[in-house]
């Protein structure tokens, strides 16, 4: 089998390991365990940004990482990534920052990228680069002569042409994209809002089952939903119910009901109107008064990036207008705390909840959703709240599925699932769990390295 070569914006060494979130991180790394090579940035800042790449193995994964200069840092990753790509791609066009310099670096760095990764290539290999951070990737790398498969997939939403036109370099980004050989995204959703930019920008209609053909160049385009190792995470579940941390958090909770949630601290996560919603829990139905406690795991992420450390402010206000007004002497409501927690220590917090909160205004998948749900305990699990704007959405329909824009919506959510009755809990959760098996980590690798596989022998379709 062909070598996969991954690219992403950050890598997993063993240094990065540990109780660092990410999502993209977790999927893939359980999973490539016959060997892969995977370059990105180290998380380093240097005098300049560097085109050779530093090479570290560990196991049967070489990891290859560049540093960035802080100037590309503030431009590529702070500015155009961070500050205008996630926000538009997350439905927020009100918070971009656009600046042609920023858009300039992060060309620049994605060619930087390209360098470094050309002295590493096989001719057989398969690329496979990830996420908003490296859209113009393939199109620098066939400028350097490269003529290998590369397929790109993005782990965050999609939006339709109208909204996709506020960029100021739209049709030059989609045409990027064009450049792969395959295209692949999260939910059915975002394809499709995909194939309305095709449409509006590049007049392409795409014909579901056929490669898209744009300039002569077929690529291939389909959505590919990521998961997680399900039977792992159950596994470590239950284990983790033996550790120190379960315990101290079973002691703390004295038998109330607990709500989890457990974010990156980012504004997609719609973290302030689930807060608003707790609050209204409490006064709108007292029965849960001293009888529940929320936790929040909001673990900080993208500090530089101004819009975040607005997010974080907000969040330590309303927590603690929210804990001031209902707490008692011997009842803390809601425990907010913007730190990591290992992901054994989550598991068994996932298994020790009995309602699992994911609200984010937009996602494109949302892995929590699935380890909530595999976390459970099959005989008395808990309840999902999960927002209809969660790519996870679209497979977990027996989850409560709320809009998270109207924070008394989630409000009721809440009560429906502290209240709901253990057969109903338990049809619930065998159906979830029963999908998320289905779609694993394994899968979403296999049916991604399936496509770009395809077309190195002859070209199959995929839909
Ligand atoms: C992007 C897309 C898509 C969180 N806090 C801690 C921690 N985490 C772990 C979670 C989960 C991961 O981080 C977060 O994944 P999500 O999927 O929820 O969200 P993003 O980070 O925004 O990821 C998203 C994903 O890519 C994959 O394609 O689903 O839509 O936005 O695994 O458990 N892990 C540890 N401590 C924490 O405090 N150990």
């Amino acid at each position: 089998m062909a070598r996969v070569v991954i690219v992403s914006n950050r890598v997993p060494v063993p240094s990065f390991r540990g109780a660092r979130a990410g999502g993209l991180t977790v999927a893939l790394h359980d999973v490539f365990k016959n060997g892969a090579l995977w370059l990105g940035w180290s998380g380093e800042i240097a005098a300049e940004t560097n085109t050779k790449a530093k090479i570290e193995p560990s196991g049967k994964f070489d990891f290859a990482t560049i540093d960035l200069s802080e100037d590309d840092y503030k431009r590529f990753y702070v500015g155009f990534a961070n500050s205008v790509l996630w926000p538009l791609l997350h439905f927020q066009p009100g918070l971009l920052e656009f600046d042609r310099e920023d858009f300039e670096a992060y060309l620049d760095v994605n060619r930087t990228y390209a360098k470094a990764l050309v002295p590493l290539l096989k001719p057989t290999d398969l690329i496979w680069v990830h996420d908003y951070h490296l859209i113009p990737l393939g199109m620098a790398l066939r400028a350097l002569g490269v003529k290998n498969r590369i397929g790109f997939f993005l782990h965050v939403p999609f939006v339709p042409a109208s909204l996709f036109a506020v960029l100021p370099p739209a049709e030059a980004l989609l045409r990027m994209l064009c450049t792969y050989d395959v295209v692949g995204f999260q939910a059915h959703q975002h394809l499709h809002d995909f194939e309305d930019c095709l449409l509006g920008f590049l007049n392409v209609a795409h014909q579901r089952g056929s490669p898209i053909v744009i300039d002569g160049h077929p690529v291939h385009v389909a959505a590919m939903p990521i998961g997680i190792d399900t039977r792992a995470f159950a596994r470590q579940a239950k284990k983790a119910m033996q550790g120190r941390a379960a315990h101290r958090l079973d002691e703390s909770v004295q038998g109330r009901a607990l709500m989890i949630g457990v974010d990156r601290l980012d504004y997609s996560k719609g973290l302030p109107n689930r807060f608003e919603a707790f609050g209204r829990l409490l006064d709108r139905f007292p029965e849960h008064r001293l009888k529940v406690t929320y936790l929040q795991v909001a673990a900080r992420s993208r500090e530089d990036v101004t819009e975040y450390q607005r997010l974080k402010r907000e969040l330590d206000r309303l927590a603690g207008e929210i804990n001031g007004r209902h707490a008692e002497f011997d009842w803390v409501p809601l425990r907010y705390m913007t730190r990591a927690v290992t992901r054994s220590s989550l598991a068994g917090f996932h298994r020790q909840a009995r309602v699992g909160l994911v609200t984010p205004l937009r996602d494109g998948m949302n892995l929590v959703a699935k380890e909530y749900i595999a976390a459970q305990d099959p005989e008395d699990p808990g309840v999902l709240v999960l927002s209809r704007f969660a790519g996870a959405a679209e497979e977990m329909t027996e989850a409560i599925i709320i809009n998270p824009h109207d924070p008394d919506e989630i409000t009721e959510a809440m009560h429906q699932a502290l209240i709901m009755p253990l057969d109903e809990r338990k049809a619930r959760y065998e159906k979830l769990f029963e999908k998320i098996c289905q779609t694993t980590a394994a899968t979403y690798c296999r049916d991604f390295i399936a496509a770009l596989s395809a077309g190195s022998n002859g070209g199959n379709q995929i839909t």
